[in-house]
């Protein structure tokens, strides 16, 4: 069966402030695998097809010229309910209102600097997957862990 996989990134706030190491930890610790990652300037118009479902709002704008802003570490993740358990592990959007144990809760105070993106449902996280990476830039998945190859 094909595994689940989601499209997690660190915006320029999570990477300017040293938080790359805490937050792949938080991920690789609860024992999602890492298939992709890579780091980035996304372009405003990349941010822009990036967010694009919010361009109606009033913080559209402000919000691609941020995720433009600098260095982003753009990631895929993969296992057994990790689109919905990465966002559970993210917490909610507002940070003052994100559970503490949660990326936001214990990392972030405001809404417009909460340092990570994550998909948030099957279609965006197949449609964020494909425009951040192209196909060869994803790890196969799955093997045993060892060198043999056999896998
Ligand atoms: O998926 P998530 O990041 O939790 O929230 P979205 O509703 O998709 O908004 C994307 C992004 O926009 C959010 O992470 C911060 C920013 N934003 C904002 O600056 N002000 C708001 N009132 C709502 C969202
Ligand atoms: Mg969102």
């Amino acid at each position: 069966a094909e595994m689940e996989r989601t499209f997690i990134a660190i915006k320029p706030d999570g990477v300017q402030r040293g938080l790359i190491s805490e937050i792949i930890s938080r991920f690789e610790r609860k024992g999602y695998k890492l298939v992709a990652i890579k780091i980035l300037v996304p372009s405003k118009d990349f941010a822009q097809k990036h967010y694009h479902d919010l361009k109606e709002r009033p913080f559209f704008n402000g919000l691609c010229d941020f995720l433009s802003s600098g260095p982003v570490i753009a990631m895929v993740w993969e296992g057994e309910g990790v689109i919905k358990y990465g966002r559970k592990l993210i917490g909610a959007t507002d940070p003052q209102k994100s559970e503490p144990g949660t990326i936001r809760g214990d990392l972030a105070v405001v809404v417009g600097r909460n340092i990570i993106h994550g998909s948030d449902g099957p279609e965006t996280a197949k449609d964020e997957i494909k425009l951040w990476f192209k196909p060869e830039e994803l790890h196969r998945g799955g093997g045993d862990g060892d060198d043999d190859d056999d896998d």
